[in-house]
Formats: C-alpha cells, sequence, structure tokens
C-alpha cells in the first residue's frame, strides 16, 4: 500500500537574533520586507518590534529595540539568551552619524552577556548615492570587533532578496561560531 506522509518543514532549531542601531536606520523598514509586510505606514519603534519567521531550514526570531538614546539605556535588559546581533547601520549616513553607530556598537559588543556572539553589521540605504560600499564599512568597524565574528554586508532595506541573503549569512556565522 502506498502510504503519502504530508510533507513538513524539519525546523531544526529556533534562533533568536536581536535587532539594534541607531533611530532611522532601516530596521523596522528591513523587517518588515523580510516577512513580506508593507511598509507605508512605519512609525518609529517604541519598545520593541518582533518577528519570527523561517528561513534555511530554520526558524528565527528576530527582535528589534527602539533606537532612540532613551531607548538605548535598557537595550542590556535584552542581552540574554540572543544567538547574534543584527546591527543595522545607514550606509549613506554622515561621518558624525556612522561615528556614533561605531561607538555605540562598540559599547553593545563588550557587554559580557554577548562575549562571542556574531555580529552582522549590515549597511541599509546601499540604493542612496555616496553610500558607503561593505569595503568602507569594513574598514570602519574592524577594530572594535574583538573575539566576535563579524562580517559586513550592505542592502538595501526594501529589497526582500538582499535582505534574506544577508539573514542567511548571520545564520552561517552563527552556526560557524557554534552560538
Ligand atoms: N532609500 C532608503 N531608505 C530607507 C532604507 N531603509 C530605511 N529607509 C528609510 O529610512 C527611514 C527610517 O526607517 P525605519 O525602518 O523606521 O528605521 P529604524 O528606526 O531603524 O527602524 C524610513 O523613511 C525608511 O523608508 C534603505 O535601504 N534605502
Ligand atoms: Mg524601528
Amino acid at each position: 500500500m502506498l502510504c503519502h506522509k504530508p510533507l513538513m518543514l524539519v525546523v531544526k532549531d529556533q534562533y533568536n537574533i536581536l535587532c539594534l542601531g541607531l533611530s532611522g536606520s532601516g530596521k523596522s523598514t528591513l523587517l518588515a520586507h523580510l516577512v513580506g509586510e508593507t511598509t507605508a505606514n512605519i512609525e518609529p519603534t517604541n519598545g520593541f518590534n518582533i518577528k519570527t519567521f523561517p528561513i534555511k531550514g530554520t526558524i528565527v526570531s528576530i527582535k528589534e529595540l527602539g533606537g532612540s538614546g532613551r531607548v538605548q539605556n535598557f537595550w542590556d535588559y535584552y542581552f540574554a539568551d540572543k544567538n547574534a546581533i543584527l546591527f543595522v547601520v545607514n550606509a549613506s549616513a554622515t561621518e558624525d552619524e556612522l561615528r556614533l553607530a561605531r561607538e555605540t556598537l562598540r559599547t553593545v559588543l563588550s557587554n559580557i552577556r554577548l562575549r562571542g556572539k556574531p555580529c552582522l553589521v549590515l549597511g541599509t540605504h546601499s540604493d542612496v548615492s555616496g553610500a558607503k560600499t561593505e569595503q568602507e564599512l569594513d574598514l570602519y568597524f574592524q577594530n572594535i570587533m574583538n573575539g566576535h565574528k563579524w562580517q559586513v554586508l550592505c542592502c538595501s532595506s526594501f529589497d526582500r532578496q538582499q535582505t534574506r541573503s544577508a539573514l542567511e549569512t548571520l545564520i552561517d556565522l552563527i552556526t560557524i561560531s557554534g552560538h
């Protein structure tokens, strides 16, 4: 007798990813596009915003924390039990803003609860002329990455293929680093 088993997605694991970055860097926009939502009515994020969805044979739960200075004071409450950091930076920002983003990430990565956790620096706004390239951002961030597996990628937050591919790279970093 022929037995037809239902086709099921075999989910190996769930990864919890923390999505951080300065306000306006593009976190909510790229997360919305990752799950196929419209971005017409995105407001600045107060508190947090979570998206959970399947990708690359696993489930990821990405928690975006609001990026304003006031909310940043509470970021470290959310550092425990995370597998990786997705740090979003507007690659078309001014030098001052990029410097602030770098110092913010330096502080985050020095937190003991995130020791050794992989980090993807995702430069958004690559569709804007004059945006920094991956090579430029790589040089910019390389000195603050002590002991973390990390990589820089650039994308437009509106491009689902680019953002999904970036997330797949982060999942590979998690797998390689054993976190
Ligand atoms: N051109 C362009 N605009 C973007 C991109 N990502 C975000 N934005 C815009 O930047 C603004 C802030 O985005 P938002 O997702 O709210 O940033 P968040 O504060 O980091 O969540 C919005 O007007 C977005 O439409 C991008 O890759 N390219
Ligand atoms: Mg937001």
